[in-house]
């Protein structure tokens, strides 16, 4: 297609982000598009699909595509969220391997590429979390990563990063600019990503979720929208407010009655929290209105996971019954 309309000095780069869950993926993301986009949690596999997060530096447009975390399992949800991972590298220019500094680094090298499965196409490895370790600059990293590059070839070069402390991040970004293509922008509107925003309402309700509740409950909970509608406001009708009914799916009755809280106070907390993060996104007044529904193993459900965004995958599991 013949974009006519772009400066001819327009460069483009589509950079998938990888790693193991934890390492830090969505923190540096968010750093980098200069908005909370990602969810970012302390517990590991919280991202569950993989999307595009767009930010640009002068001509330059950088897409970076959020993956879970790869870890091996069985589990149906699993194998797709893998597969979302393993997608996230097709049409990608680069990939970016995020290496925890602060744990053993060689097996997770050797983690990544079991769980991978595919063959990667040019590779940065990002040490992160350099703030966690003393003297993150005398690790002999030269020296690892060349042994990485025999079990990952593709690899090109490595960063240490801080994506809390902000350490070198703009070094990568420098890299990424020098690395992008000449060519049109996939997103020349502004657009920040690829999902709309019905998706980032599942997500902020999730995340509050993952932040508020413990154990096995945030894993075993997904959101769906059941009704989303932009409504001209009263007070003034220049603005649009967002009507959103949403449900948050749970296991068992037991998680429900979690979820709820005593006298409603935990779906109301989590209710308050991601609606000042859904109007911190639209700029407009929200109105969210959560359900808690009970639905038996609705991660082994193929409706369900589609609803959320997570076709069958290459390795799902061929004969499933609704249990
Ligand atoms: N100390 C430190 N913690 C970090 C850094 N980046 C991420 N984290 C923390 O690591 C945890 C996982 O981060 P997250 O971005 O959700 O990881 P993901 O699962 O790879 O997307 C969160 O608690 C983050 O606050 C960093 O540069 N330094
Ligand atoms: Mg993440």
């Amino acid at each position: 297609m013949l974009i006519l309309d772009q400066h001819p000095h327009n460069k483009s780069i589509m950079v998938s982000v990888l790693g193991a869950p934890n390492v830090g993926k969505s923190t540096l993301i968010n750093y980098l598009v200069g908005m909370d986009l990602s969810i970012v949690s302390n517990k590991p596999q919280t991202t569950r699909n993989k999307f595009h997060c767009v930010f640009t530096v002068d001509r330059t447009e950088i897409i970076l595509v959020d993956t879970p975390g790869l870890h091996k399992s069985n589990q149906e949800i699993n194998k797709r969220l893998n597969e979302q991972a393993r997608e996230g590298t097709e049409g990608a220019d680069l990939n970016l391997l995020l290496i925890d500094i602060s744990r053993e680094i060689l097996p997770q090298f050797v983690e990544f590429k079991e769980n991978i499965e595919v063959e990667l196409g040019r590779t940065w490895v990002l040490f992160t979390k350099a703030d966690k370790v003393e003297n993150s600059e005398q690790l002999p990293l030269a020296e690892v990563v060349e042994r990485a590059k025999e079990i990952i070839p593709s690899i090109e070069k490595y960063f240490i990063i801080s994506s809390k402390e902000q350490t070198n991040v703009h070094l990568l970004t420098g890299a990424l600019v020098d690395a992008a293509k000449p060519g049109p922008h996939l997103y020349p509107g502004g657009d920040v990503s690829d999902k709309n925003q019905r998706f980032f309402v599942t997500e902020y309700i999730r995340e509050q979720a993952f932040e508020l509740l413990k154990d096995e409950v945030p894993y075993e909970i997904a959101v769906v929208i059941d009704e989303y509608k932009d409504i001209k406001s009263k007070a003034d009708p220049n603005l649009f407010e967002s009507h959103i009914s949403a449900s948050i799916l749970v296991n068992r009755p037991s998680q429900r009655a979690i979820v709820i809280g005593s006298s409603g106070s935990m779906i109301k907390e989590i209710g308050i929290r991601a609606r000042r993060k859904i109007e911190a996104m639209t700029g407009a007044p929200a109105h969210l209105n959560l359900h808690v529904k009970v639905s038996p193993k609705w991660f082994k459900n193929n409706f369900v996971l589609e609803e959320i965004g997570l076709p069958r995958a290459k390795d799902s599991n061929r004969v499933w019954r609704k249990k």
